[in-house]
């Protein structure tokens, strides 16, 4: 297993030089190594910013910091802390990690100081997949997702469910233990009411994990459709800049373009395609066949119709072949006459603008589910909600071995336990070390 009995290092800041930078050790030797290295004579006071100097081992001063000791198990990993509050500079800093190597320590390996928090108790294996998250994260939206799951709501849900999973497990295994009695301490009927509440609650978190992972990982949106239609206008207002060219000739687009935009807090990758059709040369073969590559692994299409022209074979055609794709119809030149007359979609005006913000509200809608992503506390992992699944399935079996009715009491219990260990493999209570490195490996050091 992990050793935790010796005391770690690492430079805690971004690499690169700045206003301040920390070294953070860990360990029960913290402070020992600590307070050998610092100028100061006297002990360090618990959570006081002592402002003093870091000496290398020739006595030569190598910066004026301002060191802070975490006694356990008031810290970040739970042990004793000392953070040392340098200048920001590299050499600076891996100055003082060399010293602190020098007198004891270990260079931390990558996530070490969050694993730690795990092993010690101070964070479930949710919370601290989320400090990664957090650190991680590229739009406002991602971070407040991250540290809803860092404040312990989503724990608090699934133990929420994991408690009522273990009392009715408690009271089956009581009906068993006492076969003779030919008293049921729990009758069929409450066994799958209560199975039903769960597995409600399961459906509900699983629900907004499709938002919180669109949210996490972001998505995919191609805009498709036939030549000259407008689909490079309304990839460009989307964007928000003449990224890609219009122009009146039909195949102007010939290769992908592609641009991050921020949907309402969304990572979205949007991507322009070459108009699908007959192609007159080989360059305009190859754009198509990218377009549909590209179409093929979208989250979500715009499927872009002139509304000034009526539909033709290839609009047909297209509509067709994406029928059961996740996709909006998007009907472009609203500021002429309309040609046809199409229910639902969304109609735009990629010359005037009108309609944007009908797209942009559609496509978020259509990715999250929710109209607006405010109330976002969400799983977002894709661990935890794989292991939710599971535990879902188990818990629909049961519910179905019980309303068959004359099941032993057994093979229920057997996959309302084995829904319980998913439970408890999301939150850490049970995980093997290969999963931690797996988990951890992805951190950087000094996390
Ligand atoms: N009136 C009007 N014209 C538009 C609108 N959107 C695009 N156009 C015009 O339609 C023509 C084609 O626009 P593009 O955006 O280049 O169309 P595209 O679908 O990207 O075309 P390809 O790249 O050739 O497949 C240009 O002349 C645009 O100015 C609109 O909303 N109203
Ligand atoms: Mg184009």
């Amino acid at each position: 297993m992990f050793s935790t009995d010796d005391s770690i290092v690492a430079v805690a800041t971004p690499p690169g030089r700045g206003g301040i930078g920390v070294v953070r050790i860990s360990g029960p030797e913290s402070r020992r190594i600590a307070e050998a290295m610092l100028t100061r004579r006297e002990p360090l006071e618990a959570r006081m910013a002592t402002f003093t100097r870091v000496a290398a081992k020739s006595t030569d001063v190598i910066d004026e910091v301002v060191a802070t000791y975490f006694p356990a198990p008031r810290s970040y990993t739970g042990e004793d802390v000392v953070e040392i509050s340098a200048h920001g500079n590299p050499v600076v800093l891996q100055a003082i990690v060399v010293r602190a190597l020098e007198i004891g320590a270990r260079l931390a390996e990558p996530g070490e100081f969050t694993l730690r928090a795990f092993l010690n108790g101070k964070r479930d294996l949710i919370q601290a997949e989320a400090v990664a998250d957090l650190i991680a994260a590229a739009t406002p939206m991602q971070a407040r997702v991250a540290c809803d799951q860092l404040e312990g709501t989503l724990t608090g849900q699934i133990s929420e469910i994991d408690a009522e999973l273990f009392s009715l497990i408690a009271s089956l295994e009581a009906s068993l233990d006492f076969p003779d009695e030919g008293y049921h301490f729990i009758q069929p009927a409450e066994t799958s009411r209560r199975v039903a509440v769960v597995v409600g609650k399961i459906d509900a978190l699983l629900s907004a994990a499709r938002r919180g992972r669109v949210i996490r990982e972001g998505a995919t949106v191609v805009v498709v459709g036939r030549p000259n239609v407008g689909k490079s206008s309304i990839f460009n207002l989307l964007v928000g800049s003449d990224r890609a060219i219009v122009a009146a000739v039909a195949g102007t687009t010939r290769d992908l373009i592609s641009e991050q935009v921020d949907l309402d807090g969304l990572a979205v990758t949007l991507v322009d395609t070459a108009g699908a059709r007959e192609a007159t040369d080989e360059i305009e073969r190859e754009g198509i066949a990218r377009a549909e590559r590209a179409s093929g692994i979208a989250t979500l299409l715009l499927i872009v119709l002139d509304g000034s022209q009526p539909l033709s074979r290839d609009d047909e055609q297209l509509l067709g072949r994406t029928s059961d794709r996740s996709s909006i119809v998007v009907t472009n030149k609203a500021d002429l006459p309309a040609a046809f007359e199409r229910e639902g979609g969304v109609s735009v005006s990629a010359r005037t603008g009108a309609g944007a913000e009908d797209l942009r509200r559609a496509i978020v809608r259509s990715l999250t589910g929710e109209e607006s992503l405010r109330d976002s506390a969400a799983l977002s992992n894709v661990r935890h909600i794989e292991l939710l699944t599971q535990a879902h399935t188990r818990l629909v079996a049961a519910q179905r071995l019980v309303d068959i009715g004359d099941t032993p009491e057994e093979f229920v219990l057997a996959d309302l336990q084995a829904a319980r260990a998913h439970l408890e493999e999301i939150v850490g209570a049970r995980t093997s070390e290969s999963l931690l490195h797996h988990i951890f490996d992805k951190f950087c050091i000094g996390k």
